[in-house]
């Protein structure tokens, strides 16, 4: 394993799992090199290899209306999110990817992104083209995004939590991912007010300075990653994080649950987690969520 530091990430070549564990323990992000450049995926996954082996699989894609990033409403409720619709996969390709040019002209046109696919379910037949990752000694679970990026619109997840290790893996093309440390919950912005707003979502766009509406916001604590095609990420639980790509990209995330020790083993989590718990669990229960947050803490013990 060799190690080297750029100004604000480490990266790391092919660590064993104890040295994967290591790392994990000082709970920061951090680049892994030298695994995922050798799957299969990354070699093969062109176009014409993906509609031949699963262009007839439905796939769920989520639609936006032109102006979805105008209004912060639109990105920290989730009923701002238009519905996901499903179509055959190499529609998504034909329609969506390969003839952006005269979609575009379409005044109508609704943005669109392939995200948040379970990977098994929906593409049974790739699935042998990865090596799952064995660092947690846990399952997977294993969602594929497929997005691009063109003069007028570049596929985005906005700023966000998820209480789960994520090793994320990025397969074709550059995703640009802004990385925030989770220090003190409220000055991300959550849509607490709102009942259907999401808790683990932040008001904030991360990519536009906005010191007067957010003044709050830890804008100086940003981590930028161009995250290269067959390099991973790991995300630890609770960082903020924010994607776009910066080409056509397609990337794995794998979840993995959080157990009871991890808050332990992992240097802060715990006081990251007492500062989101009251705040998160007041708002679950008035949105009517709170048997969610117990599935949660259960899953925590299983
Ligand atoms: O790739 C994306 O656009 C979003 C990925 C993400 O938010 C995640 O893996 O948690």
């Amino acid at each position: 394993m060799q190690i080297q530091t750029s100004s604000s990430i480490l990266k790391i070549k092919s660590p064993s799992i104890k040295e994967f564990s290591e790392i994990c323990k000082q709970y920061q992000p951090f680049i892994i090199e030298d695994v995922a450049q050798h799957w299969d995926a990354c070699k093969n996954w062109s176009h014409d290899y993906l509609i031949n082996h699963c262009g007839n699989n439905l796939v769920p894609v989520r639609f936006y209306k032109k102006d979805f990033w105008d209004n912060h409403k639109n990105f920290s409720y989730e009923d701002g999110y238009d519905p996901k619709k499903e179509m055959k996969f190499q529609d998504y390709i034909h329609n969506h990817i390969e003839n952006r040019a005269n979609q575009n002209n379409n005044a109508q046109y609704l943005e669109c992104y392939l995200s948040e696919a379970h990977f098994e379910e929906r593409f049974p037949e790739i699935v042998g083209d990865v090596t799952y990752p064995e660092y947690f000694n846990r399952k997977a679970f294993v969602t594929l995004w497929y997005g691009f990026s063109s003069k007028n619109f570049s596929s985005t997840t906005t700023l966000h939590f998820d209480p789960l290790h994520n090793i994320f893996a990025q397969i074709r093309g550059r995703k640009r991912i802004l990385l925030f440390p989770p220090s003190n919950y409220l000055s991300f912005y959550p849509p607490l007010e709102a009942s259907s707003g999401a808790a683990y979502n932040s008001k904030v766009k991360p990519d536009i300075f906005d010191v007067e509406s957010f003044p709050k916001f830890p804008w100086q604590e940003r981590i930028e990653v161009i995250l290269q095609p067959g390099e991973i990420l790991y995300i630890p639980p609770f960082w903020w994080h924010h994607l776009t790509a910066v080409d056509e990209n397609i990337s794995l995330s794998f979840w993995y649950d959080l157990k009871i020790q991890d808050f332990l083993w992992q240097k802060n989590m715990l006081s990251v987690f007492l500062n989101i718990a009251p705040h998160y669990l007041s708002h679950t229960i008035s949105a009517g969520g709170f048997k969610d947050f117990m599935n949660f803490l259960k899953s925590m013990f299983n």
